[in-house]
């Protein structure tokens, strides 16, 4: 697999800029691209990419997606005085143009081709395009919204071309819909459109009808558009995630791109001015993560919006950082989406009811507005504010990101991963490994209580023991062990932990658990996930799915992930993550895989991985995703039995009031409250 980040960034974007005064156009700066160059710096980030030079789109190449008449009025602009600049502007809907502009626009969208270049060659695994003009709004005759070439849908007809590719995938996480994407590829099921945008029931910029839930796309295209719109402002990182983990993930993995092209915009974080929304630089880590799981690892990330300096080069670090394999920093904030979100993704997964297996099941029927009808969403709009206002509200958000970025900071820890193996399986391990010497047992014993076990004589229980505390101080991210009975070294690691004074543990043990674990509540979260059909019933802390079925690559499972394991992981917010692999496994290897790395993205990254002996087919395959060097491949999938999905329903039902980020739907919680 390939390996690295590129970032391709030049100065030259710079020069195109607002001559004139115009309210609407005079936050799309040339200073949103430096002040991100620059935290980039600050965190010495730069030199850990791979830097990749731009280069001007060709005419053809614009033309993949613009028509040849637009092209020329664009060309025209470069020889303009002011006074044409303007009216040329005026025809188009919130749009400047400077003389630099066409060239500008021609280096985003060749600084886009480029990024895509590097990525489908294999020359890095993913990476970042930070360009300006921005793209998504542009249409094949029109400029729109600061837009002028639509360089992410120029780049996916490229790859079309140049790759051969049948299946590509377009996340637009900028604050507003990407209409311009939408039209160009409305009929084509090739590639798949997803955008979330503040939407307040079509009162906000483009306000159009085309921007609902309801808009799934047309002819051969129906159910690859996906828009969530948002009918509230100060929609934050709860809400995100949940359509992520709701909408996105699950249409996605049945999808299955080859491809994943993001429209990045950063307007939907915290301060921005246009968005209005709260998501805080780090939740933009955690998307990132989502994606990096898919199309085998093939991410290019493209710079859209993003009109407060410093929320926009914050995220755009964490971005960066992702991409580039370091621990993700806990997602801030209650885990809890608002009743306007859960309006939106239940109204969402009801219009795509039709188009997809994984939502077959579902009974769902359009919400009518009932957050907007009630009192009983906590999210207000706030009053409009004037020129001043505004002005503060920029500082305290400055402010806040100066301690908030503190706050979640992590220290970087010099091993990725710690392991206890038999000498038989040590040569599977790359060299970056640390080995640990293991500790002394008599020591051990005193620390973590009285606990009498066969096992703790074992030389590699007591090693594992030791790269677990070296995990809670972050000395190293996760460790990796095997044992001859993993439910016992299970409670020898949870004993350990709780004398070490970890405050909550997730654990996921994937096959028969041959022991009862004692539980303190709270402080362990279990999941079992087990071919067995056992009489046991759920409760808060202890989770078990069970499903029958033959064919393992069905489904259920990415449902159970996407729509169970992952809201209740999220929910609790663990600060450890213990994953378990038993005997007799109802997950295929790929499962497992995806499994763990998709809870990576919990408890700072900090993983835990016990394989029953037995089972050491795992262990290559384990280590290179502890490593991030893999990135598991998911085949086309068959749609989960009624029966499964009914299951996952019910224990979702019974959970979601414990778990909040189960809620897909505004039904229930609204009759509750
Ligand atoms: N009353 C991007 O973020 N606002 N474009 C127009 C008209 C335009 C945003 C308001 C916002 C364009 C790439
Ligand atoms: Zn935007």
């Amino acid at each position: 697999m390939a390996s690295g980040t590129a970032l391709i960034y030049d100065d030259e974007m710079r020069n195109h800029k607002l001559i004139w005064d115009d309210p609407i156009c005079e936050i799309e700066v040339p200073e949103r691209l430096c002040s991100c160059y620059e935290q980039l710096q600050g965190y010495n980030l730069i030199e850990r990419c791979t830097s990749v030079p731009v280069r001007e789109a060709t005419e053809d190449e614009i033309m993949l997606v613009h028509s040849s008449d637009y092209l020329e009025i664009v060309k025209s602009t470069e020889k303009m005085k002011q006074e044409e600049l303007r009216k040329i502007s005026a025809d188009f809907d919130a749009v400047y143009f400077h003389p630099t502009t066409y060239l500008c626009a021609k280096l985003a969208a060749g600084a886009t081709l480029e990024l895509v270049d590097a990525v489908m060659l294999g020359r890095t695994r993913n990476g970042m395009a930070l360009v300006r003009p921005p793209g998504h709004h542009s249409q094949r005759n029109a400029a729109n919204g600061f837009c002028i070439f639509n360089n992410v849908a120029i780049a996916a007809k490229y790859a079309q071309k140049k790759y051969g590719l049948e299946r590509i995938l377009i996340v637009d996480w900028d604050v507003h819909h990407g209409q311009g994407i939408q039209y160009i590829f409305d009929e084509d099921p090739s590639v798949l459109y997803f955008s979330w945008h503040r939407f307040e029931h079509q009162q906000f910029w483009p306000s159009l009808k085309e921007s609902d839930y309801d808009a799934v796309g047309q002819g051969k295209g129906k159910g690859f558009n996906i828009n969530v719109p948002w009918n509230k402002v100060g929609m934050g990182n709860a809400d995100y995630v949940a359509v992520f983990l709701h909408v996105l993930l699950p249409l996605v993995f049945e999808f299955d791109p080859e491809l994943v092209l993001v429209s990045a915009g950063f307007d939907s974080g915290i301060g921005d001015p246009e968005g209005q929304m709260c998501a805080t630089p780090e939740c933009f880590a955690h998307l990132t993560h989502f994606l990096m799981h898919l199309a085998k690892g093939k991410l290019c990330l493209v710079l859209e919006g993003g009109y407060h300096l410093r929320s926009l080069s914050e995220s755009v670090c964490m971005t960066i950082k992702t991409l580039l394999g370091d621990p993700l920093p806990r997602l801030s904030g209650e885990m809890a989406p608002c009743l306007s979100a859960l309006e939106s993704i239940h109204n969402v997964r009801a219009a795509h009811k039709t188009y997809w297996k994984c939502l077959l099941h579902e009974g769902t029927t359009p919400l009518q507005d009932l957050s907007t009808r009630s009192h009983l969403t906590g999210k207000v709009e706030p009053a409009q504010t004037p020129q001043e206002a505004k002005k503060d509200e920029v500082i305290e958000t400055d402010r806040f990101l100066d301690q908030h970025m503190k706050n979640i900071a992590s220290l970087k820890s010099p091993f990725r991963i710690a392991v206890a193996l038999d000498e038989s399986d040590s040569h599977l391990l790359p060299p970056s490994v640390q080995i640990e010497k293991g500790t002394d047992a008599k020591e051990l014993r005193t620390t973590s209580s009285v606990f009498d076990s066969k096992l703790l004589k074992e030389e590699k229980v007591l090693k594992m023991l030791a790269f677990l505390e070296k995990i809670i101080k972050k000395e190293v991210t996760s460790g990796l062990a095997t044992s001859p009975v993993v439910s016992e070294s299970l409670a020898i690691v949870l004993k350990h932990c709780s004398s070490l004074k970890v405050q909550k543990v997730l654990c996921v043990f994937v096959g028969d658990m041959d022991m009862k674990i004692d539980l303190e509540d709270g402080k362990v979260l279990l999941i079992n996930i087990s071919a067995k059909q056992l009489e046991r019933s759920n409760t808060k802390y202890n989770i078990f799915l069970h499903w029958k079925e033959k064919d393992l690559e069905t489904t259920t499972f990415i449902s159970a992930l996407t729509g169970l394991i992952l809201p209740v992981a999220y929910s609790y917010q663990p600060d450890l993550t213990v994953v378990i692999i038993g005997q007799n496994q109802s997950l295929s290897q790929n499962g497992i895989s995806l499994l763990i790395s998709l809870l990576q993205g919990l408890a700072q990254s900090q993983v835990l991985v016990l394989i029953q002996e037995s089972e050491s087919k795992l262990l290559q395959d384990v280590i290179k995703l502890l490593m991030g060097d893999f990135t598991p491949f998911l085949g086309n999938y068959t749609p989960a039995s009624k029966e499964n999905v009914q299951m996952l329903t019910e224990l979702r039902q019974q959970l979601q009031q414990e778990w909040k980020m189960l809620q897909c739907s505004a039904e229930v919680s609204s009759a509750e409250k």
